[in-house]
């Protein structure tokens, strides 16, 4: 047995901060980091959590106490710990003295919670954590883990009544709001809210029905993943899908691979695609834009830099080639291939990922006939490429069958910014400039 004391560490400049709830309890085993108690002051309540791991052997003070940094929380028992974490409170919410409106980002009136400038950054508040929440003209009383709690079920504090000290809301009140919600009719949700609450998938315990392995995802699938997830719930998607028949341009791309080749370039079909973009992209300028944050002013670009999603063993990135309508199709590829080289070596540098007014996202070198692209806002449109295969199509003027090189485009748009009508006049256009290569020069 190794017993260590716990002590309140740093708290930047706050002193004699009140204990309102202490999570933990003699025997319980602990995590490093894990949560082991909350204290609030009249600006920001803080959870302090364990400097290293081990187990609860005796808490030395009680809710209700004043503390300050190097106030004695509990010893715990650290024979079988982990290294040390790096302990630093977490200010995860914000009380303001006097409420009078439902906000949940600060008012300009009230200052930001202290934070203290030493707490890692992984450890500093998000925006929402650590804003007001005024609930009505009465601040919604809840430690940061019930916050936490609260916000990972998508439960709104706001209707929640406390049932602790003062109003306090405890983690037994949200979860049984949560089911209460849950078991209503979904009727009663109609009319009222207009928040978007997304409840959390449950925690399954997959391991009851078989052997599994667990791999941390790579820090670009992090991210790219929660881009996505923003992209897919704030832009309203539809997909125009088409077919381009690439019969004579693919037939010129083949022809020219050889004198490609002796320049050091793989003239490959995206390339062609990209400048066939611009052209769509000049003719119907509401696709070379973004909305403004506020919704109600379209910004429209006079450049064209295109992205293209590239497939590397870390995960999506998407490098851009700028300035395409000044390209040729020989420059372009040569960009393309030494783009995605960089991209898979992982020494894309941030500037050649940034800036990009349409995205291209080829799945032709792998397979199927269509997919749903997620648009890369705040672009407002997306292409999708799928494999090109030869299909029967109806000649009018030989009034026969031939056979020709169908090219699937998928195209992805913000409806907000571009009405359906638009969105089959693009692929149309690009239809048009990809059946015949020579429009491509114009
Ligand atoms: N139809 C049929 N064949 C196609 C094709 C298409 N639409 N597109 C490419 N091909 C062929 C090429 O001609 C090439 O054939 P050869 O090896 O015989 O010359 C082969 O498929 C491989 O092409 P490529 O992948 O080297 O070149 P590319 O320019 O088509 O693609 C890149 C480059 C970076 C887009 C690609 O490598 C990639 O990463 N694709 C994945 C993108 C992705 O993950 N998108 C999903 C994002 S989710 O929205």
């Amino acid at each position: 047995m190794s017993i260590k004391e716990v002590i309140v560490p740093d708290i930047g400049n706050f002193k004699a901060v009140e204990v309102i709830e202490i999570m933990v309890k003699p025997g319980d085993s602990l995590a490093a980091d894990a949560s082991i108690m909350t204290v609030e002051s009249d600006k920001a309540a803080m959870d302090i959590p364990a400097p290293f791991a081990g187990t609860v052997k005796e808490i030395k003070l009680k809710v209700g106490d004043k503390v300050s940094e190097g106030s004695l929380i509990l010893l715990m028992d650290t024979a079988s710990a982990d290294a040390p974490a790096t302990a630093a409170p977490v200010v995860t919410s914000f009380t303001p003295p006097a409420a009078t409106a439902v906000a949940t980002v600060p008012p300009p009136s009230h200052p930001a919670p202290e934070v203290p400038t030493h707490i890692p950054p992984k450890h500093r508040p998000d925006p929402v954590a650590a804003s007001v929440q005024v609930c009505a003209g009465k601040p919604a009383h809840a430690s940061p883990s019930v916050r936490r709690f609260a916000r990972e079920l998508g439960a709104d504090l706001c209707r929640i009544e406390g049932s602790g000290p003062h109003g306090r809301i405890l983690k037994e009140d949200v979860q049984n709001w949560v089911k209460v919600a849950l078991a209503r009719p979904r009727s009663e949700d109609m009319g009222g809210s207009s928040g978007l609450a997304i409840p959390t998938a449950p925690q399954v315990d997959f391991a009851q029905f078989g052997e599994i392995d667990s791999q941390v995802l790579s820090r670009i699938k992090k991210l790219t993943g929660v881009n996505l997830h923003r992209n897919w719930v704030t832009a309203p998607h539809v997909t125009q899908f088409d077919e381009a028949d690439i019969t004579d341009l693919e037939a010129f791309r083949k022809s020219m691979l050889d004198e490609a080749a002796k320049r050091g370039v793989k003239l490959t079909l995206l390339a062609f695609l990209m400048k066939a973009v611009v052209n769509a992209l000049r003719a119907l300028p509401q696709f070379n834009a973004s909305l403004a944050p506020d919704g109600e002013t379209l910004i429209l670009k006079k450049y064209f830099h295109i992205g293209f999603a590239c497939d590397t063993p870390d995960g999506l990135v998407v490098p851009v080639i700028r300035d395409v309508n000044k390209k040729d199709v020989m420059d372009i590829a040569r960009e393309l291939g030494e783009l995605s080289e960089l991209a898979r070596e992982r020494k894309l540098k941030i500037d050649a990922m940034q800036g990009g007014c349409f995205t291209i996202s080829s799945l032709g070198g792998i397979g199927g006939t269509a997919f749903t692209p997620i648009i890369n806002c705040p672009e407002v449109a997306i292409l999708g490429l799928s494999r090109a295969s030869m299909k029967p199509v109806y000649d009018a003027k030989s009034k026969a069958f031939e056979p020709r090189l169908m090219l699937p485009l998928s195209l992805s748009y913000d409806h907000r910014v571009i009405d359906g009508a638009d969105g089959a006049r693009f692929t149309s256009h690009l239809r048009l400039m990809l059946s015949d290569v020579r429009r491509l020069l114009l």
